[in-house]
């Protein structure tokens, strides 16, 4: 294929942009960052794909553009169309119940609670139903559209629980879900593009916070929400 100029307008700290810069580099393909400066943006929001200086927007339909131009390598979404279907469905019913996240960090008291709750509603028919084995979306090792709209969910869940001191991603009630995760951020495309990445390469993970807890609610509240 002819080299068109890629170019991925974002924010590092974007679950958003995140999911879009995984499936690129899923895909090899090469292109540039361009930091959106979201007090004085160009776009309305980010991630913006310009692509032969045509632009695409929303992260998910960005992801099936992506796999779309470049389909050789890393296919992300399933040949046969019920499968297709199935990946569609997981990938609706995520974006539908994302918005638990932010009131579990930004709440308190009862509204807090119930967002918990949403959380915890949102993961069971994904462990139940969603995850037949303990692997990828797909069933077998290869990352799809489903997991990238699903990692970043798990990747911020995880920032979650360290700020608010909880607990929702356990390997003892979710386990399928939680060998996912150890799985997924495995996998070096991934964790080398992680938000909240520090200078010297540490990541904010569940079980250490290689960062100041301000400094990651500062983060999370300004280029997330
Ligand atoms: N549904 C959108 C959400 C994108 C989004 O909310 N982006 C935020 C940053 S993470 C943004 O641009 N906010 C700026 C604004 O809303 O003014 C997607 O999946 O791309």
């Amino acid at each position: 294929m002819e080299e068109v100029a890629v170019m991925l307008f974002g924010m590092p700290n974007s679950p958003f942009s995140c999911r879009v810069e995984w499936a690129l580099k899923l895909k090899g393909v090469q292109y540039e960052f361009i930091r959106e400066d979201l007090s004085n943006k160009i776009h309305k929001k980010i991630p913006v794909l310009v692509h032969g200086g045509k632009s695409v927007v929303e992260s998910m339909i960005i992801l099936e553009y992506i796999d779309e131009t470049w389909p050789e390598i890393n296919p992300l979404l399933p040949a046969d169309p019920y499968e297709r279907s199935v990946a569609r469905f997981w990938i609706k019913f995520l974006e539908d119940k994302i918005v638990c996240l932010r009131p579990m960090f930004l709440e308190e008291g009862e509204q807090q609670a119930n967002a918990i709750k949403d959380c915890s509603e949102m993961l069971k028919p994904i462990e139940e139903h969603a995850m037949p084995k303990e692997t990828f979306f797909s069933g077998d090792n290869n990352i799809g559209l489903t997991d990238l709209a699903f990692g970043v969910v798990v990747y911020w869940l995880g920032v979650i629980e360290d700020v608010v001191k909880l607990k929702i991603l356990d390997a003892q009630t979710i386990p399928r879900i939680h060998s996912w995760k150890q799985g997924f951020f495995e996998v070096l495309e991934i964790k080398e593009t992680l938000p909240l990445q520090t200078s010297t390469g540490n990541y904010v993970s569940s079980s250490s916070i290689p960062i100041r807890l301000d400094e990651v609610h500062l983060k999370f509240v300004i280029c997330v929400f």
